[in-house]
């Protein structure tokens, strides 16, 4: 375990590389830390963003296509928090000078409507989501080049640095549904099967890391629930991800 002095030196760096917008190498180029140890340097960089005003809104998870922990090597997923300084209200223009190498991923957005309390959790955690919508996450991994291993990407609250969400609407069944994202460069397509095979079982995955980890949620919350094809460049234009039967949502990139 590394020291709580390190943690806060890593937390640092880590932040320094976010609000100046200047990549860092991986940390484990440098330190031995385990995964407890990543989730305590993530808990420390949220502390600093939530010392500057901003609030928790939610959480997202990562790893959840089976392609992308084939790639990395593990088989659990990984959970970073949401603050509301990374939303961007659906069909609203982003700055793309705000991030270091942004990638934009097509996702399946929950909203909750009771807390979840890691001590006391749920049975079943479909219980306490009310609404579901299509969304984009941004992410902006702070190491060069997006190089990173496990433990570096969990520090680094999971490359997290922005999210749109389009129109809620009542819980629906989102398995198997068509995932299209078009970005002014490129076009994919994809299905909501690649996340996790359904992302209602991320939904599953995360109530076990709350339950693992000691994260609580609260109603109104959003929950990311991971990327449904691999993430693209996000460049200026338009960017727009529409899940079948569900909706869409756009950025404009500038
Ligand atoms: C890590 C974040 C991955 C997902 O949905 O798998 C992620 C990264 O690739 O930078 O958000």
């Amino acid at each position: 375990m590394i020291s709580a002095e390190l943690t806060g030196v890593l937390a640092q760096r880590l932040d320094t590389a976010q609000t100046s917008r200047r990549d860092t190498p991986s940390l484990a180029d440098s330190h031995e830390f385990d995964i407890d140890d990543a989730y305590a340097v993530q808990a420390a960089l949220l502390e600093l963003r939530v010392g500057r005003g901003e609030r928790i809104v939610g959480v997202k998870l990562g790893f959840t296509s089976k392609a992308k922990m084939a790639q990395m090597g593990v088989s659990d997923v990984i959970v970073g928090r949401l603050t509301d300084a990374m939303r961007i209200a659906d069909g609203d223009e982003v700055d793309l000078s705000r991030f270091i190498h942004p990638k934009v991923e097509p996702e399946v957005a929950f909203r909750l409507c009771r807390d979840v309390d890691p001590e006391d959790p749920p049975t079943e955690i479909e219980s306490c989501v009310d609404a579901v919508a299509p969304a984009v996450e941004i992410i902006d991994s702070r190491y060069r080049d997006f190089r990173f291993t496990y433990t570096d990407v969990v520090a680094d609250n999971t490359s997290a640095a922005g999210y749109a969400i389009g129109p809620w609407r009542a819980v629906a069944d989102v398995a198997n549904r068509a995932v299209r994202l078009r970005t002014a460069a490129t076009e994919t397509v994809g299905s909501t099967a690649a996340i996790l095979g359904d992302p209602v079982h991320a939904l599953h995955a995360l109530l076990d890391m709350c339950r693992r980890r000691g994260i609580s949620l609260k109603a109104g919350q959003v929950v990311l629930a991971g990327a449904a094809t691999a993430a693209v460049p996000l460049v200026a234009g338009v960017t727009e991800c529409d899940v079948a039967g569900i909706g869409s949502v756009t950025v404009k990139g500038f």
